[in-house]
């Protein structure tokens, strides 16, 4: 089959908007393929939003493919098991038949692709906001610059302004339940005894509604995801409401006493976003500006970067950068789109309340190999 990266006589161009997990994703597999990819980063340093990150073997996968799977399994951590609580009970405890899984900072994770970008040659642009796009390959900087490339990808985020420029047609909402996400420090010794090791994903239904999944990082940082509805002014209040957490979660005490000391904490609720179309010419769009999705299955990243990594193949593949477009999309977007379907049912029922709810279909995404184009770890 034609290689459109080896039949050209100069090496082609990528401008990639974006440099989230998606963006940098995009950026490495496209030059470790001979392209020359410049990466626009809107912010003035780069850097990554939010507190920690489940990844699963799909993910992982991708980052062994793009060369940054060691650094970031040094300094994360798998625990034992995925705990389930409702009323502070365990009713499951899953192991998904040794399918891989990692939790990390996202900061971890970030500087991981950072270091991986720069490595292989990656340009990367601060200050460099991404206003529009068109489809034959040109990228409009907000100081009026336009640039051209063979190819353009929309990685900036839920927001696109890539996205938007081209008026992809696309049904947008809001979920009523939203979050606190925030690292603290273990305190594993102040816990005391229990499996402070495992994720535990703790509901609490009585007398109000409000999670904590509680997700250990790796030896000393903890990742905290609380979780009440939009409605309820003391549960999504930030700096947190330290009574009201301590409450209903007394044995976490340590930890949330340091969560609340956080000023920076914000309450998200989760936006999906689904498109008619991720490509329009030699324009793609990967990661929260192609499918935003509720994070219950924590697939946002993962189905993000294998997307973006599989860009890079059909890429390889295909005559020309539309075909390739075109065929990757219809390719690997069913996957992305059950995904997303499944984790916002999920979200609206609360249904990982009731444990066990790793069930085959949920774990489609993270069972997927894009290195081998196979799904692995049956179920
Ligand atoms: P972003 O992370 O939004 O990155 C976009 C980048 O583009 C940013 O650096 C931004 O500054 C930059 N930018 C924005 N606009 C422009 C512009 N115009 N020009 C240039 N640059 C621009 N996913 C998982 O896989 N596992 C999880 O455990 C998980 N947990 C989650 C928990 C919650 C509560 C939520 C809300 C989401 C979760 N997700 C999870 C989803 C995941 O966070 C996102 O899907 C992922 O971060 C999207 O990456 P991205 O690169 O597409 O976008
Ligand atoms: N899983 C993860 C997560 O971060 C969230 C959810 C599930 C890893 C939210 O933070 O169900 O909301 C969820």
């Amino acid at each position: 089959m034609a290689n459109i990266n080896k039949t050209s006589g100069n090496a082609l161009r990528a401008q990639v908007a974006g440099a989230g997990f998606a963006g940098l994703t995009a950026a490495i597999a496209l030059r470790q393929n001979g392209w020359d990819v410049t990466l626009h980063e809107r912010d003035s340093e780069l850097r990554a939003f939010g507190a920690g990150i489940y990844l699963w073997h799909n993910g992982l996968r991708v980052l062994e493919a793009v060369g940054a799977l060691d650094d970031v399994l040094l300094g994360s951590h798998t625990p034992p098991t995925y705990e389930t609580w409702m009323q502070n009970k365990s009713v499951s405890k899953e192991t998904f038949n040794g399918l891989p899984w990692r939790i990390m900072t996202r900061r971890h994770l970030h500087n991981a692709l950072v270091k991986r970008a720069k490595e292989v040659g990656v340009e990367i642009r601060v200050n460099s906001e991404a206003v529009a796009a068109d489809a034959d390959g040109r990228l409009t900087l907000q100081t009026g610059e336009v640039l051209e490339g063979d190819l353009i990808v929309g990685a900036d985020g839920v927001g696109s302004k890539v996205r938007d420029s081209l008026g992809f047609e696309q049904d947008r909402w809001v979920s009523t339940d939203g979050i606190i996400r925030l690292i603290v420090p273990r305190k594993k010794e102040e816990l005391g005894d229990g499996e402070w090791d495992n994720t535990i994903d703790m509901w609490n239904f009585e007398p109000r509604v409000q999670r904590i999944l509680y997700s250990p990082c790796n030896k000393d940082e903890l990742y905290l995801g609380l979780m009440a509805p939009a409605a309820d002014p003391r549960g999504s209040r930030v700096p947190l409401d330290l009574e009201v957490w301590v409450e209903m979660f007394p044995f976490l005490e340590p930890c949330l006493s340091e969560a609340a000391k956080l000023e920076s904490a914000r309450y998200d609720k989760y936006a999906t976003t689904k498109l008619d179309s991720w490509v329009k010419g030699k324009v793609a769009l990967v990661g929260d500006a192609a499918h935003a999705m509720c994070p219950a299955l924590a697939q946002g990243a993962g189905c993000a970067m294998v997307n973006a990594f599989s860009l890079s193949q059909d890429l390889a593949e295909q005559n020309s950068v539309e075909d390739a477009l075109s065929s990757w999309e219809n390719r690997i977007r069913p996957i992305t789109d059950r995904c997303q379907a499944l984790s916002g049912e999920y979200a609206a029922n609360r249904s990982l309340s009731r444990g066990n709810m790793f069930t085959p279909a949920a774990l489609e995404a993270a069972r997927y190999d894009p290195i081998r184009r196979v799904y692995s770890w049956p179920q």
